[in-house]
């Protein structure tokens, strides 16, 4: 096996992105270059998270002084560094022009503003991103991720916050990167979708799931079932239909992670379905619109699967607020088939 474990036709995420970008000669390469600087920022992540887990176990070997390094601020500080590192690489990049990213520990979510990257570093793309996406899991060592999703400027005036507020299936890519066992990208440019993995040897994503296509139906549900008693009729017969099948079908298994990446990308991968419906208490779910349920919708249509908001086709909703909020189910055709069949029953 020595010529596999020494394969020399490595597709890089760089080589695979000029490829494609290739077939559009008007491209003037922006895209690549705005890619490279997100894949750049994924891999310090990926290092500052795996240094995280390192630092703790130094701590429990007992270094001194590292409570106050290693809990709650070595925390902060990933989620902080995190947000840094990317808004950095991005404005660097000279090719986006507004980014919203999420804080989530420095000011209220009421108060989080896009930013507007300065006129001479502009460019045509607007990113939308989650840096650190599931960070309460930091401390026990859960996968955690990384969301973003590009747009396009709508016209060439100054770029406005309208530039954002626009439907999913506007987006001209949407990505994640998960910080798991390995450290694996996944990306849809609008063509299917396609998985990287990080060789750490090399500093290089290599293709490895190339054309990811989720089964038409799955064998797993994952959602959170402590919000059970809160849910709406269609989610609670859904998630019965689900331990109770009536059809002779065999029940399916519940996976939840509580991480939507690592959720999400399970269920890409083995097919099934994902939800964070909307409940009594929280009407509009929790999932953040722009940079956690239009990514991951993008790339479960690429994958041949679906996303409902239980209203209507999660890529066509219309944001009026950068940190909207909307129920989701996203993941198998026919997984979520069935639920939109239980909404439409309900009208
Ligand atoms: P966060 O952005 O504060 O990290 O919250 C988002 C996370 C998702 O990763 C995950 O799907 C969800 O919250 C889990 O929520 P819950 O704990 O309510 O099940
Ligand atoms: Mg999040």
């Amino acid at each position: 096996h020595s010529a596999d474990a020494f394969r020399t036709d490595l597709m890089t995420i760089t080589r695979f992105v000029l490829n494609e970008q290739s077939k559009y000669p008007e491209s003037r390469g922006d895209f690549t270059i705005l890619l490279s600087h997100i894949v750049l920022g994924c891999k310090f992540v990926c290092s500052a998270v795996n240094k995280a887990g390192l630092a703790k176990l130094i701590g429990l070997a007992g270094e001194t002084n590292v409570q106050a390094s290693c809990q709650g601020e070595e925390q902060k500080k990933l989620d902080v560094l995190s947000n840094e590192v990317f808004v950095k690489a991005l404005v660097s990049s000279g090719r986006t022009v507004t980014q919203i990213f999420l804080q989530c520990i420095l000011v209220s979510e009421e108060d989080e503003e896009a930013t507007f990257v300065e006129s001479s570093l502009r460019g045509r793309y607007c990113v939308v991103f989650d840096p650190l996406d599931g960070s309460s899991n930091i401390d026990c060592g859960v996968s955690i991720g990384t969301i973003f999703g590009i747009y396009t400027v709508k016209d060439d005036g100054e770029p406005a916050l309208d530039d954002v507020l626009q439907p999913g299936k506007n987006m001209v890519a949407a990505g994640y990167c998960m910080y798991g066992s390995s450290c694996t990208l996944v990306i849809s440019t609008g063509g299917g979708v396609n998985g990287f993995t990080l060789d750490p040897s090399l500093g290089e994503f290599i293709l490895t799931h190339p054309d990811i296509k989720i089964p038409k139906k799955g064998k797993i549900y994952s959602v959170n079932e402590g919000n059970a008693k809160n849910w709406d009729g269609p989610t609670a017969k859904y998630v019965e239909k689900c331990k109770f099948p009536k059809d002779g079908s065999s029940p399916k298994s519940l996976r939840y992670i509580g991480s939507m990446v690592a959720d999400v990308h399970r269920t890409l991968l083995y097919g099934g379905i994902f939800l964070y419906p909307a409940d009594k208490k929280s009407p509009n779910g929790k999932l953040r619109v722009l940079y956690e349920v239009f990514p991951m919708s993008f790339l479960m249509e690429q994958a041949g699967g679906q996303a409902f908001t239980g209203k209507q086709r999660a890529l066509d909703l219309l944001p009026t607020n950068i940190h909207e909020r909307s129920p989701i189910f996203l993941g198998s055709y026919d997984d979520v088939e069935e639920i939109i069949a239980l909404y439409a029953a309900e009208e």
